[in-house]
């Protein structure tokens, strides 16, 4: 009764408007925001200690001291083994308990490189490779150059803060108090920057939330400039532009993990997840930097826009000209960790920044195709129904999802038994269809002493705990719930064995997985998560490692799908996130509406998360609440076919929206656009093939490629898929046209050629042009001088198409040349690591299509090719000759819109081949 009760009032006041921003704070009522904030631009406190340098082979270490309050800090720079990542630490010298380091961020501990230094009066030079960085005394700041070219400075605006642990005053400022120097301790040096008298420096609270703060304040911020940058962007999540903005006159970036309802627009508050790394992209380069920090996390950003406004102060004052563009990370607690990303193009610095993270894992096949999900799919009848409409509609579709109702009272491995009685049958219905089912598992644990999991991880101490050794318990779906404290070994090895199938009996290995509300979302908690003061494993308080929770759920979800089975590809799919957790999972936008703007923040959003690591990346085909008309489902699942992870999804409360549920019209137009993504299934596992092998993005802004033309910057409404495709999908209602920019290389203008997907059509110029759209069209672009991989016969699941075989689209650049690239393996296991697999390089020069294997082709396979189709000739040929082994043999060409097919090559793609043109 009294679960019910709370329920209801928590879905009355939570869920009956759109966010409410009061339940999340502002920079204001943040204490150590506003703290590091107020300090004061260009007089920074920070300077080398004369005489207490080090020198490593790879790095060098130097005491830091607060010039006010003599606080002593120890600084180390390291060069990487690359030479063009340097990574700068600073942490107290001796701190009064260790500060928190993040861990499992990273892939591995980076490798060291190797370093001369030159030391000068008042600065000091190391050099790696062609790269250097400066660290200048006083007022301290380091200035990284790319090739003797200034590309990042550290603390060139003087916002550096490092707020040191000290006991506790006597007569600690209470919240709410006036600020008041005598609050603090007769011993207590006076800091500069007022830290200990803020209200809310030893204890905080928010709304009825209280956080103890045991360690009172313990901030630290560092501000980088990027003198060549012209745009900034990276650090998601947020529902924003992808190029930042300013945040003069605004509250900064956030980045804090957070369950937002109904979350807003063009909105710098934080979301699901946090990845802290930006990147500083000017026409001539590219520089990023990486805060290794899990702590919450605050972003200023300085634009050109902000710089209007400081340049008119300055002409004023008859200070400085214009700043170049900058960043102020301000962390609650943790270490200054920067990794600094020295570029010099932009692809350079997101592979940089995957060289320390990683990338995706391969994913299975099915994982590319459509994924169809709903909160609820009711029983299994209901999921044996939907599959075989899909069928009866020759609509392809993977996957089926099952939502938390599918489960026994909210408690995750287990089964409602009235609704699915027989999940073992119905799991097999869907398998021997060719489909795949993801359920759902959130990290709350409900409080019910019938329940293994609960009682288990309460005798065994895997919960979060308060700082007196209690459990915590917060309100969440089962009502009363615990959460597992994914950073216990224990913790993690406990949960990962739930996953195994001899625990979790009813699914298969098979079965796949999908971690959500792992913020964590704590309904009662403040700002919808967990008290910061809560400790745990190895004593951290909640505070240092909040953004990291949710990978850490994801390591164990991760350790126990494989265990299940080790060469099978585990697949899971999370809303939280930090940097690094793409080695674990791939991400959705979270809780979108099914309005326009949603639809077009789908497309933003996810460039900024894969310019963050994160490539697999989709949005709630449809918007999550709310009714999408027929017009906004039809252009959704148009866009939806070109982003990475492909899945639509409904909120409880929404009618459903089953393709066949709308005009026949919509359905035909849905259809029409996933049978697109399924026939591009080639190109999309090839370029997840790659993106592991690279750590370049798959789906890319404008400027990863066209990073001279400034018109790129600030393009996030069309992207790029690698350097092939140029998607502009049509995101307005009632558009019957959209406009497209085809991308400068260089700033005479000159551009690529691009050729339009569905009917070859070519254009040849930079600019914007207008191409019309009806309702069918999705307008794509393959850049001339590439070729793509298809496949032209679409079956009820991509599992199926395994066999099928390929038709290659060679579209020509202006020198009659392309090449491109297929990848082929069992689609499904761990084999390609041993070698099975093709990894096919093709390449049409002189009118002759030539093949030639990247490593060995290890693995054996039917597939053949039915179909080359060549764009951009010149004439028509009159026939093409095929030469397999010294034997030739003459093929047909039939025109096919305004390119050409040569008809049936018939060779499998393990076999070496040419094709000639013959005009
Ligand atoms: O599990 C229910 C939903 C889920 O459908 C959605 O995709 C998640 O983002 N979940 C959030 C919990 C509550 C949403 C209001």
């Amino acid at each position: 009764m009294r679960l019910a009760a709370f329920l209801l009032i928590f879905c009355i006041f939570k869920y009956a408007n759109s966010v409410d921003h009061t339940n999340f704070k502002t920079c204001e009522q943040s204490s150590f925001c506003r703290r590091c904030r107020k300090v004061t631009p260009d007089q920074s406190k920070f300077a080398l200690v004369p005489g207490s340098l080090n020198t490593y082979s790879d790095s060098v270490t130097a005491d830091l001291i607060h010039k006010d309050n003599k606080h002593l800090f120890t600084l180390k720079l390291e060069a990487l083994e690359q030479s063009d990542i340097f990574r700068l630490l600073i942490d107290e010298k001796t701190p009064l308990k260790p500060r928190y380091k993040v861990e499992h961020a990273l892939k591995s501990a980076p490798k060291p490189g190797s370093i001369k230094v030159l030391e000068g009066d008042a600065e000091l030079t190391i050099i790696s490779g062609p790269n250097k960085a400066i660290i200048i005394a006083d007022p301290f700041r380091i200035d990284f150059y790319q090739n003797d070219v200034l590309t990042v400075s550290a603390n060139a605006k003087g916002l550096m803060n490092f707020e040191y642990l000290r006991p506790k005053p006597q007569q600690p400022a209470a919240e709410g108090a006036p600020e008041n120097a005598e609050n603090a301790s007769a011993n207590e040096v006076q800091n500069t920057n007022d830290e200990i008298n803020d209200p809310g420096a030893w204890e905080e609270n928010f709304k009825s939330h209280q956080d103890s703060k045991p360690y009172g304040p313990e901030a630290i911020a560092l501000d980088f400039s990027f003198p060549q940058a012209e745009v900034l962007f990276g650090i998601p999540e947020h529902a924003d532009t992808f190029a930042l903005k300013s945040t003069s006159g605004t509250d900064p970036y956030r980045l804090y993990n957070v369950d937002v309802f109904e979350y807003i627009l063009d909105s710098k508050m934080a979301l699901y997840g946090s990845v802290p790394v930006l990147y500083g992209h000017g026409a001539q380069r590219t520089a990023g930097v990486f805060w290794h920090n899990a702590a919450e996390t605050w972003v200023d950003i300085y634009t050109a826009e902000s710089n209007v406004v400081s340049s008119i102060v300055n002409f004023v004052s008859g200070s400085r000209k214009s700043d170049p563009l900058a960043a102020h990370f301000m962390s609650e607690s943790g270490v200054i960790d920067a990794f600094i990303l020295l570029g010099p193009t932009p692809l350079d610095a997101f592979k940089q920044y995957t060289s320390l993270t990683g990338t995706a894992p391969l994913p299975q096949m099915f994982a590319l195709g459509y994924h169809q999900c709903r909160w609820n799919y009711n029983d299994e009848r209901d999921v044996e129904e939907v599959s075989a409409k899909f069928d009866e509609y020759d609509i392809p579709m993977d996957t089926m999802w099952l939502d938390i109702e599918y489960t026994d009272g909210k408690k995750y491995f287990t089964w409602d038994q009235f609704k699915f009685p027989n999940p073992l049958g119905m799991i097999k219905n869907l398998t021997d269809l060719g489909r795949h089912l993801v359920i759902i598992i959130d990290p709350h644990i409900k409080r019910d002493s019938s329940y293994f999991f609960h009682n288990d991880c309460t005798e065994q101490g895997l919960y979060v705990k308060h700082s007196d050794g209690r459990d915590y318990e917060g309100w969440c779906w089962p009502g009363s719930a615990s959460y597992p404290d994914f950073f216990n070994p224990a913790a993690r090895e406990y949960y990962a064995n739930q996953y195994a199938l001899w625990n979790f009996k009813t699914v298969t290995a098979d079965v796949m997985f999908w971690n959500d509300m792992n913020e964590p979302s704590v309904f009662n908690g403040p700002e919808v998560t967990m008290l910061k003061d809560l400790v745990h494993y190895g004593n951290w308080e909640h505070r240092d490692v909040h953004n990291l929770y949710g990978h850490m759920q994801l390591m164990g979800t991760f350790d126990g799908v494989l265990q299940r089975d080790f060469n099978q590809r585990p697949f899971i799919l999370t809303r939280a996130h930090f940097a690094g957790s793409q080695r674990y999972a791939l991400i959705w936008t979270g809780d979108n509406m099914a309005d326009w703007g949603h639809l077009q923040h789908s497309i933003k959003m996810c460039l900024s998360e894969a310019v963050a690591g994160f490539s697999f990346c989709g949005a709630d085909i449809g918007g999550f609440f709310g009714n999408p008309d027929a017009e906004l489902f039809e252009r959704w699942y148009q866009t939806g076919a070109f982003l990475p992870f492909y899945r639509g999804h409904a909120h409880i409360d929404t009618k459903r929206r089953e393709p066949w549920l709308y005009p026949e019209k919509t359905r035909l137009v849905v259809r029409d656009a996933l049978r697109k993504r399924y026939s591009y299934l080639p190109l999309w596992y090839t370029m997840f093939y790659e993106h592991r092998l690279t750590g370049e993005p798959i789906m890319r802004p404008l400027l990863a490629h066209y990073p001279k033309d400034k018109e790129t910057f600030t393009i996030d409404d069309e992207f790029l898929l690698q350097n092939r495709l140029l998607v502009r999908p049509v995101i307005h209602q009632g558009a019957t046209k959209v406009n497209v920019y085809f991308p400068a290389i260089d700033d005479k203008k000159n551009g690529d050629l691009w050729y339009d997907v569905d009917t070859f059509k070519k254009y040849a110029n930079v600019g914007y042009e207008s191409i019309a759209v009806d309702s069918y069209k999705i307008p794509v672009f393959q850049r001339g001088g590439t070729i793509i991989p298809k496949k032209e016969r679409i079956r009820r699941a991509a599992t199926l198409m395994k066999k099928d075989p390929y038709t290659l689209v060679v579209c020509l650049n202006r020198t009659g040349k392309a090449d491109g690239t297929l990848y082929v393996d069992d689609e499904k296991t761990h084999n390609y690591r041993n070698g099975e697999f093709n990894y096919i390089h093709y390449k049409f020069e002189n009118n002759l299509l030539d093949v030639d294997f990247i490593g060995k082709p290890q693995f054996k396979t039917v597939a053949w090719i039915e179909r080359v189709v060549i764009a951009g000739l010149e004439r028509v040929p009159k026939s093409a000759t095929l030469i397999v082994d010294g034997i030739s043999k003459e093929l047909e060409i039939l025109p096919f819109s305004e390119a050409v097919a040569v008809r049936k090559p018939g060779i499998t793609v393990q076999q070496v081949f040419n094709i000639r043109l013959n005009f």
